[in-house]
């Protein structure tokens, strides 16, 4: 492709980013996706606090024993009784312990088996008013003492440039496999946040994936944007019980610190996304990153089961 019409393209994309200098964009998408009514699998205030913060806590969705069951999975595949795809599994940047471990429903039936549960499926496909398909998964393990952060990003802006998400219109769902307090590491999600479009200075460089699930580096604002972000829009922390459900928007700014404490923090993602918003050539990198971190085949709406995981 020409340079000319390279640009011309990017001028058209309403979410340019990896630019030569940092923008400000307004959100061009809808949050919620669907119009509420009394069957819909969240209450009318609850969908509206999903709108207006760009995510919800939702608490007690799970039983014991559902917890329990995960729990017990989510060792198994960390603890090596399970053979895991290669290139599926990523270290903490500084040691090996295991810091993510995507593609969980071709790897574990019971995390399949949760992915398509009405309790995190059926809202999904409510929000985003569309059938969905599994975007991304991953299990994250930030480990006692040496789990290393996240830096603030909004999920969307990488998705958008490096795997080329055409539009705003996928959630993520993550569901607390430990109990997040203030301790160790838990999510931290800027409310309202989601309604601008931080386009990030910086090229992409080649493989980028490769050190940015280790450490992030390129694709996220600069210490100007986040300061003021923060004071327009405030720091929620989602400490919250085993077996709770995160839902937040793709373009929430987010981010966690590290774990020195000797209590791990697991959560469990799934990242939905509109089938009709599958991905095209990436929009800010030169190749798109494997599958594992971004389905590209035809999309297959997941079929929403009922009933329980265990
Ligand atoms: O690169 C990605 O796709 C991912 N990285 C982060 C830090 N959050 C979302 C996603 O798993
Ligand atoms: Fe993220």
């Amino acid at each position: 492709m020409s340079a000319i019409t390279n640009a011309a393209e990017r001028r058209q994309d309403p979410y340019p980013s990896r630019l030569p200098e940092e923008r400000w964009l307004p959100r061009q998408d809808k949050t919620v996706w669907s119009q509420w009514c009394p069957d819909a699998p969240l209450t009318a205030e609850q969908t509206d606090h999903f709108d207006r913060d760009g995510f919800i806590v939702l608490r007690d969705l799970f039983s014991e024993e559902e917890v329990q069951a995960l729990m017990q999975e989510s060792a198994a595949l960390r603890g090596g009784e399970r053979e895991l795809e290669e290139g599926s599994v990523i270290s903490e940047p500084d040691s090996d312990e295991v810091r993510t471990i995507f593609k969980l429903p071709e790897q574990s039936p019971l995390f399949n088996r949760l992915a398509s549960d009405r309790r995190v499926a059926d809202t999904a496909t409510y929000l985003l008013g569309d059938d969905v398909y599994i975007h991304q998964s991953r299990l994250n393990y930030k480990p006692a003492f040496t789990g290393k952060e996240f830096y603030w990003h909004s999920d969307f802006e990488t998705w958008h440039a490096e795997d080329g998400m055409p539009r705003m219109r996928a959630v993520s769902a993550s569901l607390l496999l430990t109990d997040n307090d203030v301790l160790n590491g838990p999510l931290m999600l800027m409310p309202g946040s989601h309604k601008h479009f931080i386009a990030c200075a910086g090229e992409t460089p080649e493989d980028n994936y490769k050190s940015s699930l280790k450490k992030l580096e390129v694709g996220i604002p600069s210490h100007e944007a986040l300061a003021k972000l923060a004071k327009e829009h405030g720091i929620h922390t989602a400490t919250a019980k085993a077996g709770t459900l995160v839902l937040f928007d793709c373009n929430t700014m987010h981010g966690s610190n590290g774990n020195i404490t000797p209590f791990a923090r697991s959560n469990a993602f799934f990242v939905f996304n509109a089938v009709s918003n599958q991905l095209v050539e990436p929009f800010g990198a030169k190749k798109p990153r494997p599958e594992f971190l971004g389905f590209r085949g035809e999309p297959k709406p997941v079929e929403i089961a009922s009933g329980k995981l265990a």
